[in-house]
């Protein structure tokens, strides 16, 4: 008799509930659950072909060693962990705890175990050259709430079911699905906005999958976005919209701030932004004047020049509008297990409190950015990176100046992948650990809930067993974390005391944590018998979980700060704003636009419905239909260089040239061109036969790791100098 198991998705942060009908211990069908409190019944592809990833016969099932001339073969867990430990001890012995590197990647940050043991394993290895995906998308929003409100984790989310002016930028929800905000189902939801007589504008540089819903698109140019809030900041002031008194009651630097926005007027920011000065005004307007009006930045505001002060510019516009902790307005998360406390007791909330040794870039949240790692194994000194560890990563294809990357990798001493796949960055390991994977493991959201409105504490139990030769991230990761000396708290105490207990047949499981979690977060029970609050076992009663509804307005319960205020005025954000007022006035200056070393076009990303950053290209159903790795081209580029659609073009940047085939379409902004990331397999078609058949090229070969967004170190993505010819001048050359 087949089973059903109610569990919300895991790949990404929306976590659409997913219904799954299982029989001996396969899985026959996965439907959208309507029954689920948050997604009524949403899913997207990824999610429908999630059963697809557990069963890919590609996916790797066993460890697999690398042999000498590229190819890999089966090895027992025993022999992989003895060679890993080995080669990982003699390594550290030899050259310090530096020497080994490690980089997690994005699916980490929906697999609770897998991640809470990331962080046993790098305590144990010892290491500061730890990098993730968070300098590719967040580490800008990380450093302005340290900044602001004092955690690198207290994250204002806009509330769009109550609001009725939603400014969205440099995010396309419609496709992502939402990020930094759990909202599945965006459509309906930015459809009611409007239903209630609100309005959506759009602020992107691509008529986006969002522009096309909303009421208004702007363009914007690519990494304009700090300049363009900040003139909407500017213009509130001059005309007298701003509520000084209770702006200062909530916030100190005020003043400073005040004085340093003279200088960020609509019209001396539009060479920068591209946005007519009247635009802007209008728009401040608008906002000033909605009844509950939000300000949201994301992604594509992160991943440029600009990001930290694009993210520190939108919550000022919330601030000075009063709109931050407001209903409808910037809200604050009050979850079950707190993401905030996590960082605050596991020593990342910070920045800056060490840097990477060949560029000097700042650590945020204890991550340095992933630009750095080519530089750091290719340099040598004390503290090179001789050995890898990449965990849930694929930085070949995500991190800027992939090519580098890979032949970085190439030489190093030693690489453990803990990947189920082969691809671009793992099949330069000398040892792929692979987990048994998401559905084989019980499930808790660690991060999302961080951004969730709704307070929902939600476990899901394994949807299948997982086989007696298989292995879950966690346990993979706390045996490499054992073999470098170290425990599942990465405490040395904690886990000497664990140590002793285990020999008297205790034995550690996730659970144990999440329990911990649950019970010392803000719902909890904090182990008081009289206290009704949440644990593992009572969240466990409801496939659904406990539901504590909305977070309660306000934003002063969520304020790290000792005074109790919003810090409006940090020293590396002045650094970022004086250098952003530098640039307009030397942008003002130039008369010619054209670009000096001939890189006149702007590159930036694009993601899809199908695609999940650089994985599950492997899933038919994923990739059949037109080729969707194309570079859009606006149509007056296309004529001025003499391209044409469907053919392929000549795409350069500082650090690479390659064909791309192009489409025209004035989806972009005229001197903007777009690519997506998480294509380019054409290196893994020996191990990944559906991706390989349709490899598409990296956007990322084309980013420059040399060139990274100054507060933090994030990857410059979106806004990337590049040159187009067509195929033929190129050859005739
Ligand atoms: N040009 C450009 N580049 C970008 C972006 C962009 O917008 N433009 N976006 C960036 C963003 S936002 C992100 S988050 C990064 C993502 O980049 P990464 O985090 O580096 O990698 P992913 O593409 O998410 O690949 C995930 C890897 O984890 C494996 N995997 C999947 N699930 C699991 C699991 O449960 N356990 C383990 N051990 N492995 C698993 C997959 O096989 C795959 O190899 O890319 C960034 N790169
Ligand atoms: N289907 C799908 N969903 C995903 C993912 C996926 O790969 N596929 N990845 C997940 C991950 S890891 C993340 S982090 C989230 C990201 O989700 P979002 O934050 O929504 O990011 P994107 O979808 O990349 O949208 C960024 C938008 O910014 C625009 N943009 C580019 N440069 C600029 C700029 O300088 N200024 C402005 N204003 N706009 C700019 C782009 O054209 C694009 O429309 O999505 C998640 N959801
Ligand atoms: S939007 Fe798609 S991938 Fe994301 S949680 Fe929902 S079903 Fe899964
Ligand atoms: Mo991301």
């Amino acid at each position: 008799m087949p089973t059903t198991v109610l569990r919300s998705c895991n790949l990404c942060e929306a976590g659409c509930g997913l219904k799954f009908e299982v029989e001996d211990n396969r899985i026959l069908s996965v439907q959208p659950d309507e029954n689920d409190p948050y997604s009524h019944g949403y899913v997207c592809p990824k999610g429908m072909a999630i059963a697809a990833i557990h069963d890919d016969p590609d996916r790797l099932r066993r460890p697999m060693r690398r042999n000498a001339g590229g190819s890999f073969r089966e090895v027992s867990w025993d022999e992989a962990f003895a060679l890993a430990g080995v080669r990982l001890r003699d390594i550290r012995a030899q050259h310090g705890a530096d020497a080994i590197g490690l980089y997690f990647g994005n699916p980490m940050v929906h697999n609770y175990s897998g991640i809470i043991m990331v962080g046993a394993l790098l305590n144990a290895i010892g290491t500061r050259n730890r990098t993730s995906a968070g300098s590719q998308d967040t580490s800008p929003r990380f450093a302005a709430s340290y900044y602001l409100y004092g955690n690198t984790l207290v994250m204002p989310i806009p509330d769009i079911d109550r609001t009725d002016y939603f400014l969205c930028i440099g995010a396309n929800p419609m496709v992502s699905q939402g990020s930094g905000m759990v909202s599945p189902d965006v459509r309906a939801r930015l459809r009611t906005i409007r239903e209630r007589g609100g309005k959506v504008v759009c602020v992107d540089p691509r008529e986006s999958e969002t522009a096309k819903v909303s009421d208004e698109h702007v363009f914007i140019r690519p990494g304009g976005d700090a300049a363009f809030l900040l003139a909407m900041v500017h213009t509130l002031v001059e005309t007298g919209r701003v509520d000084r008194e209770a702006i200062r009651s909530v916030a100190s630097g005020w003043d400073e701030i005040e004085r340093r926005l003279q200088a960020f007027s609509p019209e001396r920011t539009s060479t920068i932004t591209g946005v007519d000065p009247a635009v802007t005004r209008r728009l401040a307007g608008e906002f000033a004047g909605a009844k509950r009006p939000v300000a949201y930045t994301r992604v594509g505001t992160c991943n440029n020049a600009y990001g930290s002060l694009a993210s520190w510019a939108n919550d000022l516009l919330n601030i000075v509008t009063g709109r931050l902790g407001a209903v409808g307005g910037a809200m604050f998360a009050l979850p079950g297990l707190d993401g905030s406390q996590f960082v605050k007791f596991g020593g990342m909330n910070g920045h800056d409190r060490w840097r990477s040794r060949v560029r000097g870039l700042p650590e945020t949240g204890c991550d340095l950015p992933a630009a750095i790692l080519a530089e750091e194994m290719e340099t040598p000194g004390a503290g090179q990176i001789r050995a890898m560890i990449t965990v849930a990563g694929n930085p070949v294809l995500s991190t800027p100046n992939g090519p580098r990357l890979d032949r970085a990798l190439d030489k190093l001493e030693f690489m453990v992948a803990v990947d189920m796949y082969i691809n671009e960055t793992t099949r330069h390991a000398d040892l792929i650990l692979p987990p048994c994977w998401a559905l084989a493991e019980d499930h808790s959201e660690p991060v999302s809930p961080s951004v969730a409105l709704r307070t929902v504490v939600r476990w899901g139990a394994p949807v299948v067993r997982k086989h007696a030769d298989e292995r879950g991230d966690w346990e993979i990761l706390l045996r490499l974390a054992q073999e470098l000396g170290g425990g599942p708290t990465g405490m040395k105490w904690m886990d000497k005391l664990l140590g002793i207990a285990t020999r008297f047949g205790w034995r550690y499981n996730p659970e144990q944590t999440l329990d911990l979690l649950f019970r010392i977060g803000p719902h909890g029970d904090r182990y008081l018998p009289w206290k009704k609050g949440v644990t593992l076992a009572k969240v466990k009663q409801s496939p659904y979980g406990i539901d504590l509804g909305s977070a309660p307005p306000g934003f002063r319960h969520r304020l790290h700060h000792k005074d109790g205020l919003i810090h409006l005025v940090a020293g590396p954000l002045m650094r970022a704003l004086a250098e952003l007022d530098k640039e307009c006035e030397e942008a003002n200056r130039r008369t010619v636009s054209a670009a000096a070393d001939g890189l006149d076009l702007l590159l930036i990303g694009r993601r899809e419905l199908r695609s999940n950053n650089s994985w599950m290209h492997n899933v038919p159903a994923l990739v059949a239909g037109r080729e969707r790795c194309v570079l859009f081209v606006h149509p007056h580029d296309a004529q001025r260089i003499g391209l044409r659609d469907s053919q392929p073009a000549r795409l350069e940047s500082r650090v690479h040239a390659g064909e791309v085939p192009v489409r025209v379409t004035d989806e972009v902004m005229p001197g903007v061109v777009s690519l997506p990331h998480g294509w380019g397999h054409a290196a893994s078609a020996a191990w990944q036969s559906v991706a390989g058949a349709r490899p598409g090229i990296s956007a990322n070969d084309f980013t420059d790791d040399q060139r990274v967004e100054s507060v933090v170190g994030q990857s410059i993505l979106n806004g990337v100098p590049v040159r187009l010819s067509t195929v033929a001048a190129e050859k005739a050359a």
